[in-house]
């Protein structure tokens, strides 16, 4: 049977020595107790292993066993067999890395299979002696495949992972048999008993199997699947599968489904330092999902965090953004303001020109200006000194601007010359105005070091139609200035209006 998988090429391991022995042993008729315990007792390293395995959590003996003699008696020959079994031939088929194939993994995931079919077979009341060893060495076939056919079967499981067909049905189209015929032919050859060899030859299919075979069948693909779902690719899923298959094919409950799941990770741990393999980072299920819970929380909180930072960035950020507004604002007042009289300045007027000439053409409104200028202010100055002057100018500045509406703006236009720019103001509301003003300046008394300076100012006025007069402001400032220099000599200390040209 087995020269079919030697003309395929295939590297066969031979059982070891110490492993056929065993078998021996227990085949023969004589007391194979008695032979069993003897083999054993001369590995000094075997017999601490199976002391270890038989005391631990996994048998759950109610008495500590000191000997292989008590553990026979204890867990039965059977039992200690497949227990040596399995630690002799995971030792003697490889471990560490070689040829791209990680033993150790393998190893691995066999130990998590064989501790899942022992579970398994307790849980569900079927006890089978054979479901530790059979679980370790149901793909004992793939190790064969991937050794000796490295790039074919790792094309193969590639394949497998993309269709998502199942492998043994890809395997028996490529190779033209599975892993499941090489395993039990392989350990057929060994010598290994039907109850071992027969499960594992359908555990992918329970149903072929010879009806006395197919509950353990049954039992080693399960294991193998939660195996799968401790080491393989897509864990979630298959967690998934496997807690259906526990609650519906086994009528297991949802709490003794995640108990046993559970189980098999904390148990393995414990197995595995037995077979010298790390453990690595195997976790019983629960811990991982908790884990993945408390990574997901984490995320959250740091997202939370992010966002309250965020929002302090985005608040500083705008505060910044208003104090550079108004400081901003500020220094354009400044820029805008004269020193002395603290009105608009020359600057600022032009502007205010240019704003007032759009907004009446864009609304077809109408605006005035006034140009303004004290009349003999040279005198003011020679009589009662520069600094006293200055005095005039501020005090005459505060009269305009409380005689002005809001929306008006007065402005230093240059020395002693001043002006007033009216929005929305038409020729007779800008005429009543310069009157009031002219006579406001001419009443006031100003008073500067107890002296009274009397001052009175000469105004020019122009009022601007948006679609009547030309739409030029130099044209319109050169009209006020026209009929300020009309004013001054009338006599000064009048009003003058000129209209703009017309467009
Ligand atoms: P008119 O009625 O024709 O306007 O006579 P005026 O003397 O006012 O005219 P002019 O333009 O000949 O003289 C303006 C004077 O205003 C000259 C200048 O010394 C004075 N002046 C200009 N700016 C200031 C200022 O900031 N402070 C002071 N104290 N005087 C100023
Ligand atoms: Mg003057
Ligand atoms: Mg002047």
């Amino acid at each position: 049977m087995l020269e079919r998988f030697q003309k395929e090429g295939l590297q066969l391991p031979s059982p070891p020595a110490i492993a056929m022995r065993i078998l021996q042993a227990v085949k023969s008729k004589e007391p194979s107790f008695r032979e069993l315990a003897r083999i054993i007792a001369a590995d000094p390293a075997l017999t601490a292993k199976l002391l270890k395995v038989a005391n631990s959590s996994f048998y759950a003996l109610p008495n500590k066993v000191t000997s292989i003699d008590k553990a026979l008696a204890v867990l039965g020959v059977t039992a200690l067999k497949n227990i040596a079994l399995s630690f002799v031939i995971a030792k003697n088929l490889g471990t560490g890395k070689a040829n791209g194939f990680d033993f150790e993994l393998f190893w691995k995931r066999a130990v998590t299979a064989g501790v899942a079919a022992e579970l398994l077979s307790k849980q569900l009341g079927r006890r089978n002696d054979d479901a530790f060893v059979s679980g370790i060495l149901q793909d004992l076939g793939i190790m064969v495949l991937q050794t000796s056919r490295g790039e074919e079967y790792a094309a193969l499981l590639a394949e497998k992972a993309e269709s998502r067909r199942s492998l043994q049905a890809l395997e028996r189209e490529r190779l033209g048999f599975d892993h499941q015929e090489l395993t039990a032919e392989l350990l057929a050859d060994w010598g290994l008993p039907p109850s071992i060899v027969e499960p594992i030859r359908h555990h992918h299919d329970p149903s072929q199997a010879a009806p006395e075979f197919q509950s353990a069948a049954e039992v080693l693909g399960l294991a193998s699947q939660i195996s799968g779902l401790y080491h393989g690719r897509q864990r979630i899923e298959a967690a998934a599968r496997v807690k259906y298959l526990l609650s519906t094919t086994f009528g297991l409950s949802e709490a003794d489904t995640a108990w046993l799941i559970d189980q098999v990770a904390a148990q393995t741990i414990g197995i595995l330092s037995s077979f010298e393999i790390d453990p690595g980072d195997l976790k019983p299920y629960s811990e991982l999902l908790q884990d993945a819970n408390a990574e997901l929380g984490q995320l959250n909180l740091a997202y939370g965090q992010l966002v309250v930072e965020l929002r302090q960035a985005k608040e500083e950020a705008e505060q910044l953004a208003a104090d550079l507004r108004q400081a901003n604002a500020k220094l354009q007042e400044l820029v805008s303001r004269d020193g002395l009289t603290g009105l608009y300045n020359h600057r600022y007027f032009q502007e205010v020109m240019d704003r007032e000439l759009s907004r009446a053409e864009r609304y077809g409104h109408s605006f005035s200006l006034i140009l303004f200028d004290i009349d003999h202010f040279k005198k003011v100055n020679d009589t009662f000194g520069h600094q006293r002057g200055d005095q005039v100018l501020k005090l005459l500045s505060l009269l305009a601007v409380k005689a002005v509406r809001t929306s008006d703006v007065v402005a230093r236009y240059g020395g002693e010359e001043f002006a007033v720019v009216l929005p929305e103001t038409p020729e007779t509301g800008v005429g009543v105005f310069a009157e009031r003003l002219r006579r406001g300046v001419e009443q006031m008394k100003i008073v500067v070091d107890e002296l009274t300076i009397p001052v009175t100012i000469s105004l020019g006025v122009t009022t601007y139609h948006s679609g009547v007069h030309r739409h030029d402001k130099s044209v319109l400032i050169e009209a006020a200035d026209q009929a300020l220099y009309q004013s001054k000599r009338n006599g000064r200390n009048r009003v003058t209006t000129h209209a703009p040209p017309l467009r």
